[in-house]
């Protein structure tokens, strides 16, 4: 007896990392990297792509972009993909998320015009992923609409949806029979808010009081036409799934107050619950306490209706129920308090409806991005939350990263330390018995950080943007992941012996 105790405690100190090492991901958990297409591809007109709102936008007010840069070639991945599924070989992905642009398959944004080269591009870069057993996971839209589209009103012209879905025909008869993951829209809050509300993103429309809810709306719509259409015309044959992908980070209450609580909720309900009530809750249509609170406040304003154009009831039936999974783009957390009346926003606004204010917690690890914090545990905390509210969805992480400024050197400890919180944060949702399904860390390479332009740096291999060639060269995040992805677990002890990729057997 004295000795089996004398020998387990040997044994648990060789080990320490022991009883960690015991929670592993399954063998089918999809491990992968999410890229978008004006982030990486250049060839920004090359072989008759037409122009999307960022090509415009870059072009017409480079000022915009933090050192005036743009994306016209970035990454060239549209000449390098083939290195780029080398790297993919070479971490050990399972999968690879990465978007489609709109205007390099319809130049005009409309489906009367397909652009063959654009069809060859993605297939031939899908055929490469196939070729090394590397599932693709394709995102429609990843925020480049085609700039036709866009003199149109782009999200806000009631025919939006239509022209969505005739562009998501073309995408699944064409892809539909290798690509058995389509994700419709990424980041609706993004498009909606940051494009529509605010001068963040293209199109720079700044209409936050009206302009992020007309697109709200449209926008999940334009998302049920394209899940209802692969549902009827393209599911029985190709067998895959669609859904959608929502930024959500975590939005907790500062103190247990009644006031802050509230304030957290109204919260959450402008950042993602207005796009993902309409189709993840039971009953539909926008979340209750905000879309009140818009009416009210559309009320006092003035006007002769709410601001949120509210769902009819077929449309909410319509849909209500229309993910195969929940994507989710996580990356940190703030905490929310209410707005105690020393913060002033423009009336009217969302950030007026929702009326509150939130702050990163001092002591969590800041990145180069002003945004982004490394929070404890915050997948669970959203992923727990959203699982309560939406009934027990299928989840998959579709985005989490780190950022590091530009000319870092390769060693970056601070993204590996980000990168193991967040699997740690992961096993707690699958000990918990939440659905989780995979994670596509951001990003597999550098690439165009929007209006941060190559200042703010996301990928687990550097790429050096002076050189033609866009030389990719892995950090020692990638060798780390890499190795997470292999054993299925953290381990705490693991050292890079060299910083030369090799691919394993099998990849
Ligand atoms: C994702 O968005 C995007 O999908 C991806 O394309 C992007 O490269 C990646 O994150 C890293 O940023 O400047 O203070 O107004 C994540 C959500 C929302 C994070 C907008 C940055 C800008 C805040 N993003 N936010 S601010």
């Amino acid at each position: 007896m004295k000795l089996l105790v004398v020998l387990s405690l040997v044994v648990a100190a060789c080990y320490g990392s022991v009883v960690r090492q015991q929670r592993r991901f399954p063998d089918d958990f999809l491990f992968g990297t999410a890229t978008a297409a004006y982030q990486i591809e250049g060839g920004w007109d090359a072989d008759g792509k037409g122009e999307s709102i960022w090509d415009y936008m870059v072009h017409n007010t480079p000022d915009v972009i933090r050192g005036k840069t743009n994306g016209d070639i970035a990454g060239d991945t549209y000449n390098n993909y083939k290195r780029d599924v080398e790297m993919m070989r070479e971490l050990g992905l399972d999968a690879y998320r990465f978007s489609m642009a709109w205007s390099r398959i319809l130049p005009t944004g409309m489906a009367n015009e397909v652009n063959p080269a654009g069809i060859e591009f993605y297939n031939n870069y899908i055929d490469e992923m196939l070729k090394y057993n590397i599932q693709p996971l394709v995102t429609l839209y990843h925020w480049d609409l085609p700039q036709k589209l866009q003199e149109l009103g782009g999200f806000t012209n009631p025919l939006f949806s239509d022209w969505f879905e005739d562009y998501a025909r073309v995408v699944f008869e064409n892809f539909g029979d290798r690509v058995k993951m389509f994700i419709t829209f990424n980041e609706p809050r993004e498009i909606c808010f940051e494009g529509y509300g605010s001068t963040t993103k293209a199109p720079r429309l700044n209409s936050t009081a009206v302009g992020t809810y007309i697109c709200a709306k449209n926008l999940v719509v334009a998302h049920a036409k394209a899940y209802r259409l692969y549902d009827q015309e393209f599911r029985a044959k190709q067998g895959g799934q669609c859904g959608i992908t929502i930024s959500v980070n975590w939005f907790g209450p500062a103190t247990e107050t009644p006031e802050d609580e509230v304030a957290a909720e109204l919260r959450r309900q402008g950042e993602w619950g207005i796009y993902a009530h309409p189709i993840f809750s039971a009953e539909g249509g926008f979340p209750k306490e905000l879309s009140d609170k818009i009416a009210e406040n559309s009320a006092k304003q003035g006007y002769a209706k709410s601001r949120l154009p509210e769902f009819t009831e077929e449309e909410k039936a319509f849909v209500r129920g229309t993910s195969d999974f929940f994507g989710v783009n996580h990356y940190t957390a703030f905490m929310v308090s209410a707005n105690d009346g020393k913060t002033s926003f423009p009336v009217p606004s969302l950030q007026d409806d929702m009326d509150n204010i939130s702050f990163a917690d001092d002591d969590w690890l800041k990145s180069a991005s002003a945004w982004l914090t490394l929070a404890p545990n915050s997948i669970y905390k959203a992923l727990s939350h959203l699982r309560t509210l939406y009934n027990d969805p299928i989840f998959y992480l579709t985005e989490n990263g780190w950022s590091t400024y530009e000319g870092r050197d390769l060693i970056d400890d601070d993204r590996i330390e980000y990168y193991r919180a967040s699997m740690e944060s992961m096993l707690n949702c699958l000990d918990d018995g939440i659905n989780l399904k995979g994670y596509m860390a951001w990003s597999l390479l550098d690439n165009f950080e929007w209006m941060e332009g190559y200042i703010e740096r996301f990928g687990l291999y550097e790429v050096d943007f002076e050189d033609p060639a866009r030389k990719r060269t892995p950090r020692k995040s990638a060798f780390v992941y890499k190795n997470i992805i292999k054993n299925r677990f953290v381990d705490y002890e693991y050292e890079p012996e060299t910083m030369t990729m090799t691919i394993d057997e099998g990849h």
